[in-house]
């Protein structure tokens, strides 16, 4: 599949800081990405619906990280999916009497002009399910050999007893783990699996479903998380520097496919933090295309909101908290917007020496966003009040802020 168009991203004098990132397996910071080359995977969206400011808010969250990570002149390895079959896709496609193929290639198309207007940096690697099931296959069929897999009614199940790690990545107890599973695709009901919590790998071909070539699986089509599991080995291979996703992801999901890829490699982590943005909601519950509680990044462009504004709303909020999603949020942005546009147009100002150092500590400091526009903010209202007589200020603001927010102004 291809991904989007990339913004320039302007080079800064000098060189960032490492970045120190909240893990949800240690519950603490880590340093990320010791090497020159940093790898990450973004759990990408499931195209039933257009790209809402969750989503958006949770990409923006990744999208520091890798502009932190270009800024310490690190090259990034960058892989998201696209979860082009599932049963969120085909239940739409069959509620709206829509072709499933049809819907997903046009609210992917969307998310694609979404990302862009946004300045979201594209991944190198961008994969869909369906492209990735020929390599999904003989993962499983492995683990159905080494017995960490087993067959229920033609329907192929992996046993979480697998992995001695299990639980890890989420530090869930069972009662907890189980409702989350009932909750976010899971079926702990189902009788006869060995663990209630065990998800499925394959699922045989359903009268009236698509369904693809499983080799000795049948024909059928892939579960969840082995779907993530595949793409990233493939494109990243064991150990990788961050699994991103929203909190919902942490369990399942992540829990999950780092249980698939250790039992299939043996090999300890699958990586080596998992991060997680947190919920934005509407009207005092979490944004969901299932509930339709939604306010969409496409409906505020069509509407004349500036991209701009749209990511320094998001900005605004620390990756890691919950926040909602008001009309006040969005004029808060907007009217930032502006004073840092009139703040930049200026010939000179004061100077901005420390303002890039401020921003790249904030960002490496668990990517604090709201303080790097607290430092901004403090340069803008500094030219507003006094001005200065530093020709390159405005310039090396604008580089700044474009470099390592991804807002151009
Ligand atoms: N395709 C899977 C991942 S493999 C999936 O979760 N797709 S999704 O479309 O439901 O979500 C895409 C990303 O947006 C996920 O990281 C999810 O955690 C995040 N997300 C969904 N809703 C919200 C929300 N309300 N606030 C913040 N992030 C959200
Ligand atoms: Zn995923």
């Amino acid at each position: 599949m291809h991904a989007w168009p990339a913004s320039d991203v302007p080079a800064l004098p000098g060189k960032g800081r490492d970045l120190r990132i909240h893990d949800t397996a240690t519950g603490g910071p880590v340093t990320v990405a010791p090497g020159p080359v940093a790898r990450i995977y973004v759990c990408g969206i499931t195209p039933y619906d257009a790209t809402h400011l969750g989503h958006a808010a949770t990409y923006n969250a990744f999208d520091l990280v890798q502009r932190v990570w270009l800024d310490t002149k690190r090259q990034i390895e960058y892989v998201q999916n696209v979860t082009d079959i599932d049963d969120p896709l085909l239940e739409r496609a069959a509620r709206d009497g829509e072709d499933w193929t049809g819907l997903a290639e046009r609210e992917t198309a969307l998310f694609r002009e979404d990302m862009t207007a946004l300045r979201m940096l594209p991944p190198r690697h961008y994969i869909g399910a369906v492209e990735a099931i020929p390599g999904i296959v003989p993962l499983v069929e492995r683990l159905c050999d080494s017995g960490a897999a087993y067959v229920l009614d033609g329907d192929v199940y992996f046993s979480v007893e697998a992995d001695p790690h299990f639980g890890e990545v989420s530090g869930l107890d069972t009662e907890t783990m189980r409702l989350l599973s009932a909750e976010r695709g899971g079926d702990p009901e189902r009788p006869g699996k060995k663990n209630p919590l065990d998800p499925m790998l394959w699922m045989a071909a359903r009268e009236g479903e698509p369904s693809w070539d499983g080799g000795s699986l049948g024909r059928g089509r892939p579960g969840w998380h082995i779907e993530c599991v595949a793409i990233a080995l493939d494109h990243l291979g064991m150990g990788f520097d961050v699994q991103g996703g929203g909190s919902d992801l942490a369990f399942p999901h992540h829990e999950m496919g780092a249980s698939h890829a250790q039992a299939l490699t043996g090999e300890y982590p699958f990586a080596k933090a998992y991060v997680h943005a947190g919920m934005v909601g509407l009207d005092g519950a979490k944004m969901s295309k299932s509930k339709g509680n939604l306010v969409f990044v496409s409906t505020l462009r069509r509407e004349g909101v500036d991209p701009a504004a749209i990511r320094l709303a998001l900005l605004a909020h620390h990756y890691r908290a919950d926040w909602e999603w008001t009309d006040q949020v969005l004029e808060t942005a907007v009217a930032r917007l502006e004073r840092w546009r009139a703040a930049v147009s200026r010939p000179d100002g004061p100077s901005a020496a420390s303002l890039v150092e401020e921003v790249r500590e904030a960002l490496s400091d668990d990517l604090d966003a709201p303080a790097a526009l607290a430092a901004v903010d403090r340069w803008a209202a500094l030219q507003e009040a006094t001005g200065g007589t530093d020709e390159g200020a405005p310039g090396v603001v604008s580089r700044t802020v474009d470099a390592l927010l991804g807002v151009a102004l």
